[in-house]
């Protein structure tokens, strides 16, 4: 079986492990190969979002950019009603609206945002148009709103009964207080490399359940939920966002791998940061995840029971990250 087909057909048929070893053990009869040095194409996001790194996979596998590759992939958790934290189905604010944030970066450090955006299923690619078709980085609220109806997104419910319901029982008790690896859950941040080399990053989220109307985390915001820089590489985070923004924690961990670490170290020392911010009490979540260059790739989180999925020509694979604090 030729190797593309092999590759293909294990990716679509085994929803998750793939051994290098498995690999290898199909390729015994073939003729000893030079070392490629071709770039390889990789995708890695934040959580299990098997159908998104699938689809992103698909566009790298068919030479697409590494900018179409997030954008497409994360639509795919944009548009599934059962993940209650990014898109359509995502947890409302404490007043019941569905508010989405999302940022989008490509390999030119050109970016594009939109906050606290309303009724549009895809604010990735409100986003993507910010950046592509704006002078502007950001658009916030009404105005990114009437700027997704002017390039033709259609205005939805973003709201489904099974968060409302779930919104109308915790307005019994109103507390806010985030539950770690469920209200934080699934936040999706995708770094991608392409064909070409060329790195680009996405993330997009409803935010923290039940949050006070206009509240905006981190992941719109370029340098805290989602930084890439095409000479080093990217990062991107889920969590807890107000933490992450403190201390600009994606640009960090793309900084500390420009001075050599490799994106394992990186997203140590970016949840190490946090944590010396808050030594008194760390009851909250925060993941990171990061790529190189080289495709390389790491992930590290404070609470264990984070996990990461990368896609590359090795398969798809669904990981454990380390944590600060053990199981
Ligand atoms: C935020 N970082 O709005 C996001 C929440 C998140 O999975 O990651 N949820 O702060």
């Amino acid at each position: 079986m030729k190797r593309r087909k092999f590759l293909k057909n294990s990716s679509l048929s085994t929803a998750g492990i793939f051994s290098a070893s498995l690999l290898a053990s199909c390729e015994t009869d073939k003729k000893p190969q030079a070392v490629n040095k071709t770039i390889k194409p990789i995708v890695i996001a934040t959580w299990d979002v098997l159908n998104a790194t699938n689809k992103a996979w698909q566009v790298l596998n068919n030479a697409g950019t590494a900018l179409d590759a997030v954008e497409q992939g994360v639509m795919i958790e944009e548009a599934d009603i059962n993940n209650q934290s990014v898109g359509k189905g995502g947890r409302p604010d404490r007043d019941g609206n569905v508010t989405l944030d999302a940022c989008i970066m490509d390999k030119d450090s050109n970016c594009g945002a939109v906050l606290y955006l309303k009724n549009i299923v895809h604010p990735i690619s409100v986003a993507r148009k910010v950046m592509q078709e704006t002078p502007h980085v950001m658009l916030a609220g009404k105005g990114a709103e009437l700027f997704a109806y002017q390039k033709g997104f259609k205005k939805e419910n973003l709201l489904t009964e099974k968060s409302k319901a779930e919104w109308l029982e915790w307005k019994k008790t109103s507390k806010y207080q985030p539950i770690i690896n469920i209200e934080n859950h699934d936040t999706i941040g995708m770094l991608a490399i392409d064909s070409k080399g060329d790195i680009a990053g996405a993330c997009t989220t409803s935010g923290m359940a039940y949050k006070i109307g206009g509240r905006v985390g981190d992941s719109p915001i370029i340098g805290a939920g989602l930084f890439v820089d095409n000479e080093v590489g990217g990062a991107t985070a889920t969590g807890v966002g107000e933490e992450v923004v403190r201390t600009v924690g994606s640009f960090l961990i793309v900084e500390l791998m420009r001075q050599g670490k490799t994106p394992q170290e990186a997203c140590e020392e970016g949840v190490k940061r946090i944590i010396s911010k808050n030594k008194e009490k760390l009851d909250f979540q925060i993941g990171f995840i990061a790529i190189n260059k080289k495709g390389e790739t790491g992930g590290y989180c404070i609470q264990p029971g984070f996990t990461y999925r990368v896609y590359s020509e090795q398969g798809h694979i669904n990981k454990t990250a380390s944590s600060y604090i053990s199981s």
